[in-house]
């Protein structure tokens, strides 16, 4: 669980839907830069389907090998499984938890939860960690729900809730210090890095922002 909360510190989400230029340059960037796991979100107008989607995932999953950045898809369970993927992130919406956690074994697997309940249900079905959002507001996922901020996060680990925890929705800049301060291990981005002309850049500032020694003072 230690090694998987280092891992999540920060966590890049991104489909060709996001970036303005190749992904790929845009993901060999954001490593360079410092991002620690990706996620392939290949989601929203103009998502690749088939095996245009197949060979994206592939061409990204190489990169993050080459880097030692584990690779994690969203939804697509059976495209995961196809490419040998590191792992799997799923909504509330999609497959049961327990059906993906059966159909995975021991890869990574991360849910989205809005709430405690959702949360609490999500590790009992096997998630190993959980995605808390919107943090703030956000223009890249269509049905984000309301803003719920850090606190959120705050709650579930008042309320005893141990696994490890990445925020997620409208993260920038200046705004990493109080999700990390709620008790997340990391932060999940995507437009902060992926609409960057410069991506390492991005990705550099963030790292520094998650890095800064007193960052954790009143969590000590
Ligand atoms: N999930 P950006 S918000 C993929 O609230 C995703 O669960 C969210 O994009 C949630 O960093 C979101 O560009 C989009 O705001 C985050």
């Amino acid at each position: 669980m230690e090694s998987l909360k280092k891992t999540l510190k920060l966590y890049f989400v991104m489909g060709s839907p996001n970036c303005d230029r190749d992904p790929r340059e845009v993901l060999r960037e954001a490593i360079a830069g410092g991002v620690t796991l990706f996620q392939f979100r290949e989601k929203g107008k103009g998502a690749l389907e088939g095996l245009e989607k197949k060979q994206l995932a592939q061409d990204l999953q190489q990169i993050c090998q080459e880097n030692n950045v584990p690779f994690i898809v969203n939804d697509d369970v059976d495209l995961a499984i196809e490419i040998g993927a590191d792992g799997v992130h799923i909504g509330q919406e999609d497959e049961p938890v327990s059906e993906v956690r059966a159909k995975i074994g021991k890869l990574i697997l991360g849910v989205s939860a809005h709430d405690l309940e959702e949360a609490l249900y999500a590790i009992e079905k096997g998630a190993d960690y959980i995605g808390v959002g919107p943090m703030y507001e956000t223009k890249t996922k269509e049905d984000a729900r309301d803003v719920m901020g850090p606190n959120m996060i705050k709650e579930m680990r008042e309320a005893g809730l141990v696994l490890p925890i990445v925020g997620i929705g409208g993260i920038g800049t200046g705004l990493i210090r109080p999700v990390i301060e709620a008790g997340a291990d990391g932060v999940a981005v995507v437009s902060a890095i992926s609409k960057s002309v410069d991506s390492k850049s991005a990705a550099e500032v963030l790292s520094v922002e998650l890095t800064t020694p007193d960052l954790n003072v009143e969590s000590i």
